[in-house]
Formats: structure tokens, C-alpha cells, sequence
């Protein structure tokens, strides 16, 4: 099948995207761990194993990929189905770029602040230095946090999730024109359940982009239907892999062959559209995106939700638990909560 580039049939598909605005509060509210322990599930079989020094393998998805329905949220029933079936929802133009501009504006300032690129926040490239992902942004007082709680945008993730979600991680990936380098194939699940003790799969990200995603910059590139298999990896986690795996990623992704196949029988999508464009996206669908060779810088905020049912366990594989910037288990965000 060939590649799709939604969005992008020679002129890009400028028109707003229109949606109900929830009801949902701006205001995020911190919730005690007591307070919603009751919910979070007892351990129980590992149904995703994955990184134990076998082979690379499809297992069955055991979850849900939509837990909610229409009349609890903004999107309509097409569109929630399309989710369910493509694992993502792509949404040109859902803001306007003016809605962005504070928040591009801050980023322009924060990649210039030498003490915040000290911080473990700050991920910069391996062989250039550059800035490429800063995690926590929804803790920060900011335009970029204001961001990730908007209500149109948690309305959603609420919608899907089928109840309420906090914001499990956050961060800006930020691909400079020339410098910026790739996002190897993954299914954020496979690290997250590995590494985080992220249980099941009723967690998604939503990408906002801050510039243009053209076919060029190196966008967010999907493999529609690929979240209804779990793809189990082979290796070994060394401690602390984040470290390395940030800058680039060598465990957790597919083996050539699991990859085409899905390719073949799904395609490709490239998540291309204005600044402003919005794209939800199910937590085990495989993606990625090339390296930046153009002028042009690419960036998106993204944020994770998670249902407050799934809160994290222990990591697999006897793991020690990641920092709290990269996954929250401590402070629970609850955007509206
Ligand atoms: O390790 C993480 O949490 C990051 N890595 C991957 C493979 N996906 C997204 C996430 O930000
Ligand atoms: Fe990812």
C-alpha cells in the first residue's frame, strides 16, 4: 500500500476543524494518591511480556481501544469509529495558529535557556546538542501547560478513555530545520508497560503541532491498525536505558519483518496539516518520523493520557521505576478533575 499523507493533497486542507466544547474545566487539580488507590487494579498476570530475552512475537491485544461512546463527548460516532479501527484521529487545523502563538513564542525562549537545557528535562540531540524533547511541560507555568489542559483537548481524551484520565506524560519534540534527527518506530505501550509498569492499554497520546508537519520536515508518520496486536520485542533493559533511549532508540522497536508486515497490510500515514493540527493517538500504535533535513523546524507538544483506572504498577523484568518527569506515579494530574 502506498503511503497517505493526510492533509496534504498538494494545497494543505486549511479549515478549521470544528468541535463541541466540552464542559470540562481548565483547572487541573492534583488528586492524592489515597484517594484513588481503591481504583488502581492489584497486580495481576503480565499479559504483555515483553524484553525477556525472547524472540520477537505478535500477541493478541487484550483491551479495549475505545471506552467511551458519542454521547459522552465531542467526537461523533464516524469519528470514534475510525479511531477504534485506525488507532489514531488526525484533526487539520483544530487550533488556529494564533491560538499557538504563545506557546511558540515560549518555546523559541526555551530553547535558548541554558539552565533549563541543564535540567533532566531537557533531551538534546547526541551528536549536536540541539534540543529535542522537553518533558513535563504540562507542570510548567506557562502558555505550553495551559495548553495541555484545554478543555476541548482533555474532552476528548476523557471521551476515549471512557472516564476520567490524568496527564501520565508530557513533553515538546522539537526537530530544528537541518538538525533534527529521527523518531525510530515504536508502540509507546511496549515502553511504557516495559519500563513503567504502565499495565493496560486505555492510556493515548494527543500531538498538537506548533509549525507545519509537511511530507518534508520529518511528521509524525502512523501504521493504521497496527494497535490491535501487541508486538512483543526481543532483548534486555539495561537500568536507566532512558538515558539513551531518548537520544535514540534501540530497544522496544520492531524487528524488520513484524514491521513490514504491518506496513503491508495497513499502510502509511503521514499526520501533515497546518500549525494547530491535532492528532490523537492510541497508545500501542506503531509510529515514528524522520530525521529533519529541511529548513523547516517541526515541532508538536504532546501529551499522555492515562485513565486514573490504570495507574502505574511496578515496571516488567524486575525494572526499577523511571523518573517521575518521564511517568507519573506521584503527582497525578487530573485535568478538570
Ligand atoms: O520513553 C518514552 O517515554 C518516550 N519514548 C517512546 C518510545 N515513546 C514516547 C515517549 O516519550
Ligand atoms: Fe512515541
Amino acid at each position: 500500500m502506498l503511503c497517505n499523507f493526510i492533509g496534504q493533497g498538494g494545497s494543505l486542507q486549511r479549515t478549521p476543524f470544528q468541535i463541541q466544547t466540552s464542559t470540562i474545566p481548565i483547572y487541573a487539580k492534583e488528586v492524592p494518591m489515597a484517594a484513588i488507590a481503591h481504583k488502581t487494579s492489584t497486580a495481576s498476570k503480565n499479559l504483555y511480556p515483553s524484553r525477556t530475552r525472547g524472540h520477537y512475537r505478535l500477541l493478541p491485544r487484550h483491551d479495549p481501544v475505545v471506552y467511551g461512546s458519542p454521547d459522552t463527548g465531542p467526537l461523533d460516532k464516524a469519528m470514534i469509529a475510525r479511531y477504534e479501527k485506525d488507532g489514531f484521529l488526525h484533526l487539520p487545523g483544530f487550533f488556529k495558529e494564533e491560538d499557538l502563538a504563545a506557546v511558540v513564542h515560549e518555546l523559541d525562549k526555551m530553547r535558548g535557556d541554558r539552565q533549563l537545557l541543564d535540567r533532566e528535562e531537557a533531551i538534546t540531540e547526541p551528536d549536536n546538542g540541539a534540543l529535542r524533547s522537553l518533558f513535563a511541560v504540562h507542570l510548567r507555568d506557562c502558555a505550553t501547560a495551559r495548553l495541555c489542559h484545554d478543555p476541548r483537548i482533555v474532552g476528548i481524551a476523557w471521551q476515549l478513555l471512557g472516564g476520567a484520565a490524568y496527564i501520565l506524560q508530557s513533553r515538546i519534540n522539537y526537530k530544528p530545520g537541518f538538525k533534527g534527527r529521527e523518531f525510530f518506530w515504536h508502540s509507546d505501550f511496549e515502553t511504557w508497560h516495559v519500563e513503567d509498569g504502565l499495565a493496560r492499554m486505555r492510556t493515548l497520546s494527543c500531538s498538537i503541532s506548533l509549525t507545519e508537519n509537511a511530507p518534508m520536515n520529518g511528521p509524525l508518520m502512523l501504521v493504521p491498525g497496527s494497535h490491535a496486536d501487541f508486538l512483543s520485542c526481543a532483548g534486555d533493559t539495561p537500568e536507566e536505558n532512558y538515558k539513551r533511549s531518548l537520544k535514540r532508540q534501540d530497544l522496544g522497536v520492531p524487528d524488520p519483518e513484524h514491521l513490514s508486515h504491518m506496513i503491508e497490510r495497513g499502510g502509511l500515514t503521514g499526520a501533515t496539516g497546518p500549525a494547530g493540527s491535532v492528532t490523537f493517538f492510541d497508545c500501542n500504535l506503531m509510529h515514528g518520523s524522520g530525521s529533519n533535513i529541511t529548513p523547516w523546524p517541526r515541532s508538536n507538544v504532546f501529551i499522555v493520557f492515562n485513565s486514573l483506572e490504570n495507574t502505574l504498577q511496578s515496571p516488567c523484568n524486575g525494572l526499577v521505576p523511571r523518573p517521575e518527569f518521564l511517568a507519573h506515579r506521584e503527582h497525578i494530574d487530573v485535568p478538570g478533575g
